[in-house]
């Protein structure tokens, strides 16, 4: 795939974002032989095109990390995108659903890291040697495709679904927690829409930062110390409306909230 077309699609998904338009997706008809290894590239496009208009990366993120999702999109890898600064929402804070397109939000498990993590190799147990802090997050996605319809590549052409994220205050040391056994459960208005375990992203969400760090490695690049690292959903995603006070718990690490309008 030539330059200007790895420009063209990266320009037709960040114009949707800009813009809050769903649009078709890109192997509907503009490019239906978009392989994965050439989404990674659009997507390193976009990236560019956001950090040319000053806006940051936050921290890497990883998607398609339950069975269900993997089965449902009949593929064995997870997939990555990155958080940037102006999808940060503070917990307690309000969304507006005119900021998007048609958001759901996803309950996550976040990682801090003390030390770079550098695959290939990288294993879960070294994933939690190298972690300083773990903390309760969710995640804003809004694909900017219809219907959310899309395969692989497309996610992953649109930044993996990336629009928000809102990262709970409790750090806790890994030791402390059984990551795989940490329940949590998602309600709206007081009533409970989705429920999980940590067990739900890749076993535990330790395997999520290793196969990043392994999957980044393929590009000569690591996982930092420091970033937030958002492991993937714990639970389904839900569909946001507004009126809806969202609360999510965490066993053992705390609560997020927030208000959409
Ligand atoms: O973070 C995620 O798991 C989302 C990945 C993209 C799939 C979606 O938009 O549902
Ligand atoms: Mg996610």
């Amino acid at each position: 795939m030539d330059k200007e077309r790895i420009k063209q699609l990266a320009n037709y998904v960040h114009h949707a974002e800009k813009e809050k338009r769903e649009i078709v997706k890109i192997t509907a008809e503009l490019y239906p032989e978009l392989s994965i290894e050439e989404a990674y590239l659009v997507q390193e496009e976009l990236v560019q095109q956001k950090l040319e208009e000053g806006k940051k990366i936050v921290g890497p993120k990883m998607g398609i990390t339950s069975e269900a999702k993997m089965k449902q999109m009949n593929v064995d890898n997870p997939i990555y995108g990155y958080v940037f600064d102006d999808m940060i929402v503070e917990d307690g804070g309000t969304i507006s659903v005119s900021d998007y397109i048609h958001p759901k939000v996803e309950p996550e498990i976040g990682f801090i890291l003390k030390e770079d993590l550098e695959g290939p190799g990288v294993t879960a147990l070294d994933v939690l040697r190298a972690t300083e802090y773990v903390f309760p997050a969710l995640e804003i996605i809004d694909s900017r495709y219809e219907n959310f319809n899309f395969t692989l590549p497309d996610v992953i052409a649109d930044n993996t679904s990336a629009a928000g994220a809102i990262f709970g205050t409790v750090l806790k040391r890994p030791e402390t927690l059984e990551l795989d056994v940490v329940g949590v459960t998602l309600s709206i208005n007081g009533e409970m829409k989705a429920l999980g375990a940590g067990a739900a992203v890749l076993g535990h969400p330790a395997n999520s930062v290793a196969r990043l760090a392994n999957m980044l490695s393929e590009k000569e690049e690591k996982v930092k110390a420091g970033q937030p690292i958002l492991t993937g959903g714990v639970t389904s995603a839900v569909h946001l409306t507004p009126g809806d006070y969202v609360h999510v718990k965490y066993g053992g690490l705390g609560d997020v909230s927030f208000l959409v309008t």
